[in-house]
């Protein structure tokens, strides 16, 4: 089992899609496991962007992220750090294949309405920097028995 951070940003939220692109991860058979709704800083977008912060674009992706609302989530599942990116797709909304969620509802590469950890060490910084240990839940739902069978890697 992996966990993984996802965002559902201000775009997201804007456009009442929140619901939708829960239930696409609920549907895949994952699991959520820690969730709550946040405004981010300026401080937190700096540290959630740490690579970019140096980068030209910077200033308007955290004008972005700090506009409005946000649902933060913790995904758990079989391989859930490269299942939720494919999952999303590429970046751009413009360049990601139509079955993707940012294919399906995106087309831009700042407003691509999810976020996802890249890796299982910047999944475990991610989750840290919006949760404390005791924010996340740990339980079987009764369904795993019909998720995959129990001699499946
Ligand atoms: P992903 O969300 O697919 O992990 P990242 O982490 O590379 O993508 O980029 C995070 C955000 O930074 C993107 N959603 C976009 O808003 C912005 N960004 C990334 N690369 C560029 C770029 N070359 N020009 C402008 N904005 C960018």
């Amino acid at each position: 089992m992996e966990r993984t951070l996802i965002l559902l940003k201000p775009d997201c939220m804007q456009r009442r899609l929140a619901g939708r692109i829960l239930s696409r991860f609920e549907d895949k058979g994952f699991n959520i496991v820690a969730m709550k709704m946040l405004q981010v800083t300026p401080e937190l977008a700096k540290k959630h962007y740490a690579e970019h912060v140096q980068k030209p674009f910077y200033p308007n992706l955290e004008k972005f992220i700090t506009a409005s609302p946000i649902i933060a989530a913790v995904i758990e599942g079989l391989e859930a750090v490269r299942v939720v990116r494919e999952m999303l797709g590429p970046t751009s909304g413009l360049k990601a294949p139509s079955g993707t969620i940012r294919g399906d509802y995106s087309s831009s590469r700042q407003m691509n309405l999810v976020h996802a950890s890249d890796g299982a060490e910047t999944a475990a910084r991610e989750i840290a920097l919006y949760f404390k240990p005791e924010e996340i839940f740990s339980y079987a739902p009764t369904v795993s028995p019909w998720l995959k069978a129990a001699d499946e890697f």
